[in-house]
């Protein structure tokens, strides 16, 4: 049975009004990410990076999933072998768009983390950095997101997928983010088919097969159906 591991980025939400990180307005062109995107920025002004995930938390509560999400929904119910999303957003367009198994390996904006004893829950519509830990009480609660320089979420789960993948594809994500922009290389070397669906060439455009190029939501429904 053919097995399909499929790797996102914020370029397939960004066609749902969600702001992507690199790109010519993106979200580091507005923050400094040593500031929002790493446990020293958090340590440093929580108040600042709770503002950050809060403001984005809104901002995808109020987006809606796309034709890509979408049609990658039709493809793994369709899909009668093993089937993995990785995504690195921390948007919930694909499982709105009715995608099953979906690995948020860069966390979630739906969930909160205590930084002091590591327990987990739904994340309030808007955090603050005063609220207590429901498990321990400390008042160090955070978005559950990885930030740089921490380790993604289910890795073990997503080298077995990529080692027993037939079919890669990464869609919309700029190839610059470790361990993420080598899953490629480590699906090729496994012996998948590595397809990337871009808007333009990613900085591991080279690790890939095929290269299809244009909007999410153009190419992957093609691409699908
Ligand atoms: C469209 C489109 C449309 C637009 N249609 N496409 C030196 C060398 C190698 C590695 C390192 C190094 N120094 C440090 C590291 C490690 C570090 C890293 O990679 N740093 C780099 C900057 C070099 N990585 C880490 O620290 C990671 N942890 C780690 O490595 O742990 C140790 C470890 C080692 C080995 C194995 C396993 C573990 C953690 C990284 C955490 C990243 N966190 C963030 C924030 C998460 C929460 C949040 O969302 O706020 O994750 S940063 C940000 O970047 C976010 C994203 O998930 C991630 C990737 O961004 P993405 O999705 O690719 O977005 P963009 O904006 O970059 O690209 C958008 C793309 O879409 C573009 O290509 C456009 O063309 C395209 N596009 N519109 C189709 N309509």
């Amino acid at each position: 049975m053919k097995s399909i591991v499929i790797l996102t980025g914020a370029g397939i939400s960004a066609e749902s009004g969600l702001g992507t990180f690199r790109d010519r307005d993106g979200l580091w062109t507005r923050y400094d990410l040593a500031e929002v995107a790493t446990p020293e920025g958090f340590a440093r002004n929580p108040a600042l990076v709770h503002d950050f995930y809060n403001a984005r938390r809104a901002n995808a509560a109020a987006a809606a999933p796309n034709a890509a999400h979408q049609a990658l929904a039709r493809l793994e119910a369709a899909w009668p072998g093993p089937f993995l999303i990785v995504t690195q957003n921390v948007d919930d367009l694909h499982e709105r768009a009715g995608c099953r198994a979906v690995l948020h390996m860069h966390g979630q904006l739906n969930g909160a983390l205590c930084a002091r004893c590591d327990a987990r829950w739904p994340a309030p519509a808007v955090m603050h950095p005063a609220d207590p830990c429901p498990a321990c009480g400390a008042a160090s609660t955070r978005p559950d997101v990885v930030w740089f320089g921490e380790y993604p979420y289910g890795m073990e789960r997503i080298w077995s997928a990529l080692r027993e993948a037939d079919l890669f594809a990464a869609i919309g994500t700029s190839g610059t983010v470790y361990p993420a922009a080598a899953f490629a290389q480590d699906a090729g070397r496994a012996g998948a088919h590595c397809v990337e669906l871009n808007t333009e060439p990613s900085a591991v455009a080279d690790d890939f097969d095929e290269i299809l190029t244009g909007p999410a939501t153009r190419i992957v429904p093609a691409w699908v159906d």
